[in-house]
């Protein structure tokens, strides 16, 4: 890879100049930059980013104009689209918190997205922006939603901005000026992400395996939205399920797949606005199914799911909790204990606690959901959002935020 020089921020800021937010365009500045940054663009050539604002501190819309002014003059930037500003409701932080502006702008660059999400940092400082609580109040908050096509996941960047999805205070000003940007997780457009949280009857599930706490955030988040609950019909033997080359078997998973697919019919569907909240996927069945059967009975298998699934409504959101070893591990001890005092993790109980308190047999299905759901063949739904269930506290706040964003 080329690269094409430095550019190195040296100027000032310049003042706000577009206090009623709305349109706007230009090219790539040789505006003096601001004091912000030491940055080289290093990619062959220019590529489209969607960069998120928001702010809900100080004066939000002129510090929104701020950040945008010095994106519009930043050497090796042409802000392409500035969005309206839009007035939401706080999702998730401290209780009590003003309301945000946000926007959303879109811009061409050369800039790495390390490069740039440094810049963007480097803007919020100049905002005096504070991170003193994650989700806390902000005088400016630049998320680096989209760069091209890339697919970025380290600790101090993911990409694409792994909570946009159910965003709606993203994804509407974002579709207002790109609506046909794609992402590329999703194989969708910003227009479709918008398309696909504004259904009347939301089918939102909370996927994982057992233990890794799904029927406890399915629970919790229905509670909230007012949403209607389904649960998994029957338990997932996953540790000693039957297996092998037996009709019996195979029957077995078949009639689990039905059982499964029948609250999920599309005949039955209801079209009231509150929507269903499930503590299972379809494809968990496959993906359970497939790793007990053999090869004949998992053909058989596989043309009795291709023909159920074709009939139930797929989930329009996935909420995909994903649990380490040592949780897991810990889950199953406790499960084991015949003195324990509540029932949570009982769907680790009913699926047949392993041999051993030994967990690889779930960890290697959770391995296949990952894969299904982040990079599988399977038409994936459009919105997946991955939590680390560790903490079963921590990933129901998070949950419940993630669907609250959809109002
Ligand atoms: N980081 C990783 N990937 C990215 C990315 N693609 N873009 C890292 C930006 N930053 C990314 O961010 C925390 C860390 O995320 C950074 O160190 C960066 O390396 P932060 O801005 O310091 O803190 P934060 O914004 O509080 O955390 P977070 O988790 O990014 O929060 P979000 O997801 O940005 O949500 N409600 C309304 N109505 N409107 C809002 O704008 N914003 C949030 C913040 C919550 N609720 C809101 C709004
Ligand atoms: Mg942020």
């Amino acid at each position: 890879m080329e690269r094409d020089g430095g550019v190195t921020g040296t100027g000032a800021v310049r003042p706000p100049c577009n206090l009623a937010g709305g349109r706007s365009a230009g090219g790539f500045s040789d505006q003096p930059a601001g004091r912000m940054a030491t940055v080289t663009a290093t990619a062959e050539k220019p590529v489209r980013s969607l960069i998120g604002c928001g702010a809900n501190l100080g004066c939000p819309r002129e510090q929104l104009n701020q950040a945008i002014d010095m994106l519009r003059f930043m050497p090796g930037i042409a802000l392409l689209e500035v969005s309206q500003f839009m007035e939401t409701r706080p999702v998730g932080g401290p209780p009590g918190q003003p309301a945000y502006l946000n926007a959303a702008c879109l811009i061409e660059t050369s800039f790495e997205p390390e490069d740039l999400l440094a810049m963007l940092a480097a803007i919020e400082n100049t905002l005096d922006r504070r991170r003193e609580q994650r989700w806390g109040p902000r005088s400016i908050d630049l998320d680096l939603l989209l760069h091209g096509d890339r697919i970025i996941e380290n600790e101090r960047l993911q990409l694409p901005h792994p909570r946009m999805t159910t965003r709606r205070f993203v994804l509407e000003p974002a579709a207002e000026i790109a609506p046909d940007l794609r992402h590329p997780q999703a194989g969708c457009t910003i227009g479709d992400l918008l398309e696909n949280i504004s259904q009347r009857h939301l089918h939102v599930a909370v996927v994982g395996i057992p233990g890794s706490g799904c029927p406890e955030v399915a629970s919790a988040v229905a509670d909230v939205t007012l949403s209607r609950q389904l649960h998994a019909p029957a338990a997932l033997p996953i540790a000693g399920g039957p297996g092998g080359t037996t009709a019996e078997a195979t029957a077995f998973w078949q009639e689990t797949l039905r059982q499964y697919a029948a609250p999920l019919k599309r005949s039955g569907w209801p079209g009231d606005p509150h929507g269903t909240v499930t503590d299972y996927w379809l494809e968990t069945v496959r993906l359970a199914a497939e790793r007990c059967l053999a090869p004949a009975g998992r053909r058989e298998f596989l043309t009795a799911f291709d023909r159920l699934a074709a009939g139930t409504v797929p989930p329009h959101i996935v909420l995909f909790l994903e649990v380490g070893p040592d949780a897991l591990r810990e889950r199953i001890s406790y499960c084991r204990q015949p003195t324990r005092q509540s029932d949570i993790f009982a769907d680790l109980v009913s699926s047949g606690l392993p041999e051993n308190g030994e967990a690889e047999a779930l960890l290697a299905l959770q391995d296949d959901l990952k894969h299904c759901l982040t990079g599988g063949s399977v038409p994936r739904p459009k919105a997946v959002i991955r939590f680390d269930a560790d903490d079963l506290g921590r990933t129901v706040n998070e949950a419940v935020a993630a669907i609250e964003a959809i109002q």
